[in-house]
């Protein structure tokens, strides 16, 4: 079928690495190529290396569910989170890349009086901010999204929903694409197949460069973005960072007509749900209950969530389930992502963003590229420094993360 489609022009080339580079970014998914955009088009860093393990987006990027939203609870999420939201709003006009976002609103389901107080808090704290977030009765709940299930006399009976309506959905492959051809553009290597095997430090401990199963690179600067994997690369600098790396799953149902409009969340029964552009019901669950690198969960957390869904939209009881996967997510203590410096002189980090990341694609690269084109964090990204597990100044986003870990 595809057989027509054999003269089409390369987006952007497959860069072989040079012996050294201005920076480098370790992992190519959204957020890493995103860095490497921004590093060349705000600040004219363009002798830049995005180096990539497997192919560009193949991790988490290419995994999740796509879900875009900034209801989150405290001060500083709210400003990071929807600095993303903004961005995605031009996403596509900056890019030159249609990432088809589109704003058909999460809502968030509250099935009991502990659901109702907290998604009311965090409707008020979110409007302080001037986040958009509001209340509906079950009613106007069932009438934004027709498949919900408002009976009194449901298993998971739904007391009222939390609905922000500038939330919604992008296409994952197309970010990952978008900003790796844009970059390109600008001089950015992209370079697959090039995992980081050691960070070399020199005799001050400021970075040097890298060793890659494609040889050495000599470097700098370097900004880490390897979501699940960023423990593991952080131990090559001799750091210990605050995370736990877990599986998280989502599946998708055969493909069926448009029937559901927008994003329902629903955090207490770990289930989340949007319809694709193709048709298929994309669902997630939550995390599994322990630590791993495999890039696949457990069948029993699926079959909770899809119980879940079934009781909620009884009408795609008899749906078949197409295929399911999973990532890795890398999980702080706090639930809030890690953007900033690190100890090591020349070595930033992007991590952290666990089970919620995508929706911050376009805000993490932004960040990521100020802080390693200034040496020093943007006042927005400041607060999700290391430190904060010392100093105690977290933010306990658990309740806005919204998915079981
Ligand atoms: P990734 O896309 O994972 O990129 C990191 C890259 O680093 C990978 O490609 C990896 O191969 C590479 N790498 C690792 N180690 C090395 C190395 N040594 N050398 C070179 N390269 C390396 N977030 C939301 O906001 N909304 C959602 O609906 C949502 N749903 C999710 C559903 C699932 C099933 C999963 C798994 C995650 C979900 N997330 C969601 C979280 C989101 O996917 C991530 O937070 C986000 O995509 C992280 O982006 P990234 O670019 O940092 O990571
Ligand atoms: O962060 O909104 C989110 C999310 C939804 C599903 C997984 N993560």
């Amino acid at each position: 079928a595809l057989g027509g489609h054999q003269d089409w022009p390369e987006q952007w080339p497959d860069a072989a690495p040079k012996p050294a580079y201005d920076a480098i970014i370790v992992g190519g998914g959204g957020h890493g190529l995103g860095a490497a955009y921004y590093l060349a088009k705000k600040y004219g860093i363009t002798n830049v290396a995005v180096l990539e393990k497997g192919w560009i987006g193949g991790g988490n990027t290419g995994r999740n569910t796509t879900i875009i939203r900034s209801n989150y609870l405290y001060d500083e999420s709210a400003h990071l989170y929807d600095h993303a939201v903004k961005l995605w709003d031009g996403l596509s006009q900056e890019l030159n890349y249609n990432v088809m976002y589109s704003k058909r609103g999460v809502m968030m389901l509250a099935h009991n009086v502990h659901d109702v107080q907290s998604l009311q808090r965090h409707i008020n704290a979110n409007r302080l901010n001037g986040v958009d977030n509001e209340w509906l009765t079950p009613q106007q709940a069932k009438d934004y999204c027709p498949p919900l299930n408002i009976s009194p006399d449901a298993r998971h009976p739904v007391l009222g929903a939390a609905l922000q309506r500038r939330g919604g959905t992008a296409r994952h492959d197309s970010v990952a694409w978008g900003y790796a051809r844009a970059a390109a553009a600008l001089g950015v290597d992209i370079i697959q197949n090039c995992a980081v095997t050691a960070i070399r430090r020199g005799a001050d401990g400021a970075v040097e460069g890298v060793e890659t199963t494609r040889g050495p690179i000599a470097t700098k600067r370097i900004g880490v973005s390897a979501a699940g994997n960023t423990s593991v690369v952080m131990q090559m600098a001799g750091l210990d960072f605050p995370l736990e790396s877990y599986p998280l799953q989502a599946l998708v149902s055969e493909p069926v007509k448009p029937t559901f409009p927008c994003v329902v969340m629903s955090n207490t029964v770990h289930a989340y749900m949007s319809q694709s552009d193709k048709g298929e019901l994309v669902i997630g669950a939550g995390t599994d209950q322990y630590v791993s690198y495999s890039q696949r969960g457990a069948l029993h957390i699926i079959e909770h969530t899809l119980a879940a869904i079934c009781e909620i939209f009884p009408i795609y009881r008899r749906m078949r389930m197409l295929r399911t996967w999973g990532g890795i997510v890398d999980v702080t203590p706090d639930r809030s992502p890690i953007l900033g410096k690190t100890p090591v002189k020349g070595l930033y980090v992007n991590c952290g963003w666990g089970t919620g990341g995508f929706k911050a694609t376009p805000g993490a690269g932004d960040l990521l590229a100020y802080t390693m084109a200034k040496d020093e964090p943007h006042p927005i990204n400041a607060p999700f420094n290391l430190d904060r597990f010392r100093n105690g100044r977290l933010i306990d986003e658990a309740a806005a993360a919204a998915v079981a870990h």
